[in-house]
């Protein structure tokens, strides 16, 4: 069987997903591996037929594969380069990470693409971390700082919403306190009183036309009985059924134009549970993305 089996095109045109590979781990702070996630994904979609849980077929969702952006010098900077038009294609970007550091130059090129056409970016980050660390292991590409390197390329406070949180560093407890803006829901909330507030919250605040939204999500946002295949396993996470249920609400109702799926770490793994949970959800949510577009 072939990657994605049908789902495929080699001309971009026809293609609603484009796919994208950033196999780099070296801003991991605990477990590496997540540089193995791109094409672990690729070679498990062979064995996924193209439906739904529910059995919808998703074989209109047509994918071009842009192909992995190789580990390098100064890696941020060459996917920011490389990156640059991925936006202009009309089509929805989907990143698979690597670690958490890889949506730095991604989330600033998106910020840059839609501010100058007028729009709001959004920035919806599901993790057990916040990764608001200024600096973090001797750098500000840590996997520990991508929101706080979101802040300082463009989105507004008001615009960060972070979601599954339960881990926290000092300086991110501070930044919180002077930036009491920033919409944080931490794991213990979602568990009392569920997803349907958040979820309205966060539907109701970004439904007008001007805002476009990227979502990050990060795996070990999943209880690590879920996902255990991940650099940084977080206690009292996430229900992956739950999970997966708001992200597509979420799709359903926002205008989402880009995501990254990170911190998948096929070398943690246990019979790749977590990489089949991540490619799983992007099944789920390739129903929702060829509703919208018909
Ligand atoms: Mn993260």
């Amino acid at each position: 069987m072939n990657k994605f089996r049908d789902l495929i095109v080699n001309d971009i045109n026809e293609a609603k997903v484009i796919l994208v590979g950033l196999p780099y781990d070296e801003s991991c702070s605990v477990g590496v591996g997540a540089s193995k996630a791109p094409n672990t994904l690729r070679d498990l979609s062979k064995h996924l037929p193209p439906f739904t849980m529910n059995g919808k077929s998703i074989k209109e969702c047509k994918i071009y594969d842009y192909g992995n952006i190789e580990s390098c010098e100064n890696y941020h900077f060459v996917v920011e380069e490389k990156l640059k038009d991925i936006y202009s294609y009309n089509k929805f970007p989907l990143f698979i990470g690597g670690d958490h550091s890889v949506s730095i130059p991604i989330q600033k090129n998106f910020f840059n693409y839609y501010k100058k056409m007028g729009f709001e970016p959004v920035l919806i980050h599901i993790d057990a971390h916040p990764d608001i660390c200024d600096f973090y292991d001797n750098s500000y590409y840590s996997h520990a700082c991508t929101v706080k390197r979101a802040i300082d390329n463009g989105f507004k406070c008001e615009n960060i919403n972070l979601i599954g949180i339960r881990g926290f560093e000092e300086q991110e407890v501070d930044y919180f306190k002077n930036n009491p803006n920033i919409s944080l829901y931490t794991s213990k909330m979602i568990k009392d009183e569920g997803y349907k507030r958040m979820l309205d919250e966060i539907i109701s605040k970004y439904q007008d036309e001007k805002y476009v939204i990227y979502l990050s999500y990060d795996i070990d946002a999943n209880d690590p009985s879920y996902a255990p295949g991940t650099g940084t396993p977080e206690a009292f996470g996430l229900n992956s059924f739950d999970l997966m249920e708001f992200i597509k609400s979420l799709f359903v109702n926002l205008n989402i134009k880009a995501m990254d799926m990170v911190e998948i770490s096929p070398s943690l793994d246990i019979n790749d549970i977590t990489s089949w949970l991540g490619l799983k959800t992007l099944y789920e949510i390739f129903e929702i993305i060829i509703k919208k577009e018909n």
